[in-house]
């Protein structure tokens, strides 16, 4: 069954929030969502699953820390598909994690190339509590987390992963695949980062929140692109990459190709912007617009989304094709809302 079957979202059912068709021309005027704080915001309609396990924090007066990082782990124990354990492995057959976590103070925290851990989101806020450091990777993560109780799990495929890794080992070529989900089987063509068949692919869950007393705080969890060259790390543990952070500007984070991404610092990009003035939409197109303006007819062929949250509490979001989605969960959509973001292409 696919998640969105499982969730009861159709594609025709998500509510297309910003309607006109984004084009190379001067910004649009703000169409950003202001919504009721506390709020958590979860990139892509599987975002609900993880706003479903912050929302209970959030209402109840608790840390937007504590709220992102229960996203997070309700993601990583997923049995299928997307983040954690029973991700997509990299080309060598070995699922390796990546995760971060931000609160509106600067304080991070962060993993790449985790395996055999099943909450690199919870690693990276010990990383955060616990050293002097921001980032912990490979092998020195993983005696990290072991260090401090987490348990080593056995390393063995998921039975979805093994199979698509088997089916992806016929093909033998190297093409690593990228954030197909929301696009129709027609557009999913001829492209290194989707999936001929258009079937959902996404592989990174980005949460960011504020709590009731106004502090925001982020997270990113990825197994990262599917059937990577082994040891390839992209952007979601990256600080000012896939996620950022700042109580006097806003928090956002990103989903798609990860190495366009860390080109632009993107979310590094959307906060600053924000703190510029720019309603959070605007502040996601204009991230969204560096990475098209350095190769747009690559742009067409691949993912990159951003959505953001203002410290005054506006939602906004940006991707470079038609397909992103991101969850809202407040009081007012207590059992979260998906939207689709606007897209330059
Ligand atoms: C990465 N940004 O590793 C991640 C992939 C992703 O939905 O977002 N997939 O580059």
């Amino acid at each position: 069954m696919k998640r969105r079957d499982f969730l009861g979202i159709t594609a025709a059912g998500i509510p297309l929030l910003l309607a006109a068709k984004a084009n190379s021309q001067p910004a649009p005027a703000a169409t950003s969502l202001r919504v009721k704080t506390p709020v958590v915001v979860s990139t892509w309609d599987s975002g609900i699953t993880a706003n479903i396990a912050a929302w209970p924090i959030l209402s109840k007066g608790g840390h937007a820390l504590d709220a992102v990082e229960a996203a997070g782990r309700a993601s990583e124990d997923e049995p299928s598909c997307c983040v954690g354990l029973a991700a997509w492995p990299d080309r060598d057959g070995k699922v390796t994690l990546d995760s971060c976590i931000m609160d509106g103070n600067g304080d991070c925290g962060a993993v790449s190339f985790l395996e055999r851990i099943k909450h690199p989101v919870s690693v990276a806020r010990k990383v955060m509590e616990t050293t002097p450091h921001v980032l912990l990777s490979g092998e020195g993560a993983q005696a990290f987390a072991i260090a401090n109780g987490f348990p080593l799990e056995d390393g063995k495929l998921s039975p979805d992963a093994e199979k698509e890794w088997k089916k992806w080992l016929e093909k033998s070529k190297y093409q690593p695949i990228v954030n197909v989900e929301n696009r129709k089987p027609a557009m999913a063509i001829a492209s290194p980062y989707f999936f001929d068949d258009g079937s959902p692919n996404h592989d990174t869950m980005g949460t960011i929140a504020m709590d009731a007393k106004g502090g925001l705080s982020g997270m990113v969890t990825t197994s990262g692109m599917a059937f990577k060259i082994r040891g390839r790390v992209g952007d979601s543990p990256i600080i000012g990459a896939g996620l950022f952070v700042d109580n006097e500007a806003g928090a956002a984070t990103s989903s798609g190709v990860g190495e366009e991404v860390i080109r632009i610092c993107g979310t590094h990009t959307v906060v600053e912007q924000m703190r510029m003035g720019r309603s959070p939409e605007q502040a996601c197109r204009e991230a969204v617009g560096r990475v098209v303006k350095r190769n747009p007819s690559k742009a067409k062929e691949m993912q990159v989304g951003f959505v953001a949250l203002s410290k005054t509490g506006e939602i906004g979001a940006f991707s470079i094709v038609k397909g992103f989605t991101f969850s809202v969960t407040n009081s007012e959509f207590p059992k979260g809302k998906v939207f689709l973001a606007k897209s330059w292409f």
